[in-house]
């Protein structure tokens, strides 16, 4: 039963929970997640890497490493909302000792920041289209690894308010290195598929609060 449990959760199973008689939260776990890289750094990404499909070692890993620029994107079909949003959370988890790769104490990770799409390019697949959409802000500083949590919790009701005013059916969030961050390091995201092996506390969750 744990098991059915964790791959429905895994396979975007929502739940809701009435905070109140006017208040509403809903939890989503991630349709699909992976990778858009540009292997050749040219500034366009060439190849995608959808965890589930792809078999990788189930991270997303988002920087500029071994000369390629690394994305994580995480697709999320919304709730069906018919009250305003509220609020929305967008929880990621890292992965490894230090979250970083290399996963050793004194690396930094990469500035990084944090976009947002809307479908059509957000539609439960990853695709190299998703390298699109709107900068949201920055997600996490370039700091020492030592500083920084594992578990992040971002800010995106802006973002889940847009995707209900033009009915979008998914969200889509992408995190990319800035482009002044240094070559070399990447901080490595905890995937759905991550979860479901590892324990379902550990999956990324967008939580969407309605009035
Ligand atoms: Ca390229
Ligand atoms: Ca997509």
């Amino acid at each position: 039963m744990l098991k059915i449990f964790s791959a429905l959760f895994a396979f975007g199973f929502v739940f809701t929970v009435p905070l109140s008689a006017a208040t509403a939260e809903t939890k989503t776990a991630p349709e699909t997640d992976g990778c858009l890289i540009d292997t050749d750094s040219d500034g366009i990404v060439d190849k995608v890497i959808a965890v589930r499909t792809d078999g990788e070692a189930r991270e997303a890993i988002s920087g500029k490493l071994w000369k390629q620029n690394r994305k994580a994107v995480f697709e999320f079909k919304l709730p069906e909302v018919d009250k305003p949003v509220k609020k929305a959370t967008l929880k990621l988890f890292l992965n490894g000792k230090f979250g970083c790769h290399p996963d050793k104490e004194g690396a930094s990770g990469p500035e990084t920041d944090l976009y947002y799409y809307l479908s059509p390019e957000a539609d439960g697949k990853i695709e190299l289209v998703d390298d699109n959409g709107v900068k949201l802000g920055a997600a996490l500083p370039g700091k020492p690894v030592e500083s920084v949590r594992k578990a992040i919790t971002i800010d995106v009701t802006g973002a889940v308010q847009e995707a209900a005013a033009a009915k979008s059916p998914w969200i889509g969030f992408r995190l990319e290195a800035a482009p002044s961050a240094a070559d070399g390091t990447g901080w490595r995201w905890r995937t759905a598929e991550f979860a479901e092996a590892n324990g379902k506390q550990f999956c990324p969750t967008l939580t969407v609060v309605t009035e």
